[in-house]
């Protein structure tokens, strides 16, 4: 069977523009699913809309070099499959111009960046890439990453390669550099801004920290929204006998995609707003819509699916009680905490929230949303429990979401109730906080452990005394004990 190659694009939409014209002038750290689907497209697009050539992406692979590998055979070329009743034709996309691989060949990322011509750096290295303390938001100075990086070594962690970088920008002067957090991370650009700054600090960077205290180098803040679920060998096979030729590297996707970004651009970039994308001063009450609404339902379906037997977030969210869960959290704990977008209707958000889940054809898995729980339930929960405490008020939803996680924690299974390695970046530290206690003294350890939940949460006996009453509950009677506090 042929495989992808310019000019070999099967029955798919052939790439447009031609892939061959386009200079690089993006580089992209994290080359997973979700750069593909989504800042990916974007690009292609805002080429086709504007005919500005210059923004052909060097992306690379943070951790397993795997995407790299099947990508680069196939000139960086991929489809993106969308999935729904009623879904658009197979597309290739042709804007990745150069695939590596930064575990493998740290330096190239500095080199990559560090070139004139590029100007936009875009990064979706997830919530554990940026090695910082998230309940305070500053670089952990004692993650031993960070520690080699600091000891001297080429630079691995992200916030240490951006800071050599930059540097090295500065002293060549490159001109102007816009960088793009893509990750799920409360004010991401400023966050990112910050951690950089504090490796520059450590390192005695100071062409770095001079650069970032002037204009030359900005963080604008992004939300991104779009479903991305991992893809398997049989989505693979299946696309194949749709279009006849061999994609060794597809991505699987729904058809909506969101992506707003403060326009704080340093110098010229993709003009993504062709593409859909929304330019606007202030992304923070997007983000907490985002965060606190879809991300936070998407943790409730899949620490309580997983517990119910649910595979997917799809069949979780077609059951009655957990979608109510869901639509009690939108409405009485996160709606009276938000900043509400400008023209924005919340309930109709949730709902389109919900019905976005509701996808069967999309196989989103419980188990993949359940992932690094700990770097996920400050933004998505625990933001809203403080809020409304802050209100005077309580978040019994929210801290349903927690109770349900930290059940996770003390006991990780997959949907058919077995066992599984609890997938977390704090796993080890995390088990050994609950060894050997019971469910509620393990769970009122989990929420009273302020590198957790943050000191003013572990503080709060209302929070804490809901969270292990609700872990207890579930523990002990499972769906039962849902019912119970969703029809109450
Ligand atoms: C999900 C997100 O895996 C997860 O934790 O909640 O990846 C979610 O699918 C995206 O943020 C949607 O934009």
């Amino acid at each position: 069977m042929t495989g992808l190659r310019y000019g070999t694009y099967g029955r798919a939409t052939p790439p447009d523009p031609d892939p061959r014209s386009l200079t690089i002038g993006q580089v992209h750290l994290g080359l997973g699913a979700f750069h593909r689907a989504h800042q990916a497209v974007y690009t292609e697009d805002a080429i086709r809309n504007t005919g500005d050539s210059r923004w052909g992406i060097a992306a690379f692979t943070q951790r397993s070099g795997a995407a790299a590998a099947r990508l680069a055979p196939q000139d960086g070329l991929y489809t993106v499959v969308e999935r729904c009743a009623d879904a658009t034709p197979p597309r290739t996309v042709g804007v990745l111009r150069e695939v590596g691989n930064a575990a493998a060949d740290p330096g190239s990322v500095i080199d990559r960046i560090a070139d004139p011509t590029v100007h936009i750096v875009t990064l979706t290295v997830t919530e554990k890439g940026y090695r910082h303390d998230p309940v305070r938001g500053i670089l952990r100075v004692d993650d031993p990453e960070v520690r080699a990086d600091l000891a001297g070594r080429t630079p691995r962690t992200v916030p240490a390669a951006l800071a050599h970088a930059i540097a090295r920008r500065a002293a060549a002067g490159a001109g102007p550099l816009t960088v793009v957090s893509c990750d799920n991370l409360p004010d991401n650009g400023r966050l990112l801004e910050g951690l950089v700054r504090d490796f520059a600090a450590e390192a005695g960077l100071d062409a770095t920290t001079d650069a970032l205290a002037s204009a030359m180098v900005t963080f604008p803040s992004t939300v991104v929204d779009r479903i991305v679920p991992v893809t398997t060998d049989a989505d693979i096979a299946d696309l194949q006998r749709r279009i006849g030729v061999r994609d060794a590297a597809p991505v699987i996707c729904e058809p909506f995609r969101q992506w707003v970004i403060e326009d704080r651009f340093a110098g010229p970039a993709p003009d993504w707003s062709t593409a859909g994308a929304q330019f606007v001063d202030d992304a923070a009450p997007w983000e907490q819509l985002k965060l606190r609404m879809l991300n936070a339902a998407h943790s409730i379906l899949a620490y309580l699916g997983l517990r119910l037997g649910y595979r997917s977030i799809a069949a979780a969210v077609t059951d009655p009680v957990l979608a109510d869960a869901c639509r009690r959290l939108f409405a009485h704990d996160v709606q009276p905490s938000l900043v509400v977008p400008p023209g924005m209707d919340v309930a109709g958000y949730g709902e389109s929230v919900l019905a976005r889940f509701d996808n069967s054809a999309l196989p989103h898995t419980t188990i993949q949303v359940a992932a690094d729980g700990s770097q996920k339930i400050g933004p998505r929960l625990l933001a809203t429990v403080a809020a409304r405490a802050a209100q005077g008020a309580a978040a019994p939803w929210a801290t349903l979401g927690v109770a349900a996680w930290a059940l996770h924690v003390i006991d990780p299974v997959d949907a058919a109730g077995h066992s599984v390695e609890l997938a977390d970046p704090r796993a080890g530290e995390l088990r050994d906080l609950v060894a050997g206690a019971t469910v509620p003294v393990a769970v009122r350890r989990l929420v009273t452990d302020p590198t957790v939940v943050g000191s003013a949460l572990a503080d709060d006996s209302r929070f804490v005394d809901r969270a292990v009453e609700l872990a207890d509950g579930l523990h002990q009677h499972g769906y039962a004990a849902l019912h119970h506090e969703v029809r109450t």
